[in-house]
């Protein structure tokens, strides 16, 4: 009888880990649809009522346009106003003045080792100081430093500005490989952004391992406030073309502000190391002209901005109540 129930019970714990991995996958299948593709919600709302929106068609992205162009070195060209500026720096000031000085002191070093050779120079010379060589090379070290920290300083202080009071708010959550995106205030709650296979990325005319299937959608031309976090190790949500890395920690709320110049697909990556698929977590935005982003939001269900406002007694008991349940999810 022993003998039995001990197969049984060793039957039953060699299935368990299988039924607990399917388990989980069919959990995470469930969240995936909750705010159906951009491609799917357009069929969907086809077959839906008339008055249903309908999204707007999936872009397509511009050939090396917010994504790395072959045999390029330096920064992405930049669409947002802190990249332009972080650019400039790059490209004006610090990449000609590194330059300046690398080819200065390498022709110093030639000079001294030809001209102050032993052949050449038998009898070395005794002076030990020169006051003057000595204040031009304090003081202009000073000046080069303080030419590169007025546009740097100002630079950090545009990049961490708190989002001004009409940002759009988009919550970001890294996981085990793939990205959430919710949006609270129009009440679209998350949905799931997965990389596309090699063979669709094609297919769409997308740069393989950069595609997604559901993107983050964001207006273009205005400031959207992203909250950033991870669910189970620390990611970071990074795109390089919008000038914009945040690290994504587990029980912590990064916050940045961007604003995206020109619409378009900007493509980003996990910019952390965070396990075995984390070079395969794509990020990739679809900025979309003002009107085209709120019929994507009326598409998926969500409410515009504008009406919320005009209700505040109730968005603000929403948001009172949603508060404690949004920290004690993290
Ligand atoms: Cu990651």
């Amino acid at each position: 009888m022993n003998i039995i129930k001990s197969l049984v019970l060793a039957g039953l714990l060699a299935v368990a880990p299988s039924i607990a991995v399917s388990q989980g996958a069919l959990a995470q299948e469930a969240a995936a649809p909750a705010a159906a593709t951009v491609d799917s919600a357009t069929e969907a709302d086809a077959n839906a009522t008339e008055e249903a929106v309908a999204a707007p068609a999936r872009m397509k992205p511009t050939e090396g346009i917010g994504m790395p162009r072959p045999a390029e070195f330096g920064l992405q060209e930049q669409f947002s106003p802190t990249g332009r500026q972080a650019r400039w720096i790059h490209d004006a000031l610090l990449l000609p003045i590194i330059t300046v000085i690398s080819l200065f002191v390498l022709a110093l070093m030639l000079w001294i080792m030809v001209r102050y050779r032993r052949a050449a120079n038998p009898v070395p010379s005794k002076t030990s100081h020169n006051t003057l060589i000595e204040i031009i090379w304090t003081v202009v070290p000073i000046l080069i430093l303080v030419v590169i920290a007025v546009p740097s300083i100002g630079l950090i202080a545009e990049q961490y500005k708190p989002a001004p009071k009409d940002a759009l708010t988009v919550k970001v959550t890294g996981y085990q490989w793939y990205w959430g995106y919710e949006y609270p205030d129009q009440g679209i709650s998350e949905y799931v952004s997965n990389i596309l296979p090699p063979e669709k990325a094609l297919e769409n005319g997308e740069p393989n391992l950069l595609a997604v299937d559901n993107r983050l959608v964001l207006p273009a031309g205005r400031p959207v406030k992203l909250i950033i976090t991870a669910a189970d190790v620390i990611h970071s949500f990074a795109v390089p073309s919008l000038w914009f890395k945040m690290d994504a920690v587990p029980g912590r709320l990064n916050e940045k502000t961007v604003t995206i110049e020109k619409p378009g697909v900007y493509y980003g990556q996990c910019s952390e190391l965070c396990g075995v698929k984390h070079g395969f977590m794509p990020i990739a935005i679809e900025a979309l002209p003002p009107a085209e982003f709120d019929q994507w939001v009326l598409s998926q269900g969500g409410e515009l901005a504008g009406e919320q406002a005009e209700a505040p007694a109730e968005a603000a008991a929403e948001t009172a109540d949603a508060a404690p349940a949004a920290n004690a999810k993290i």
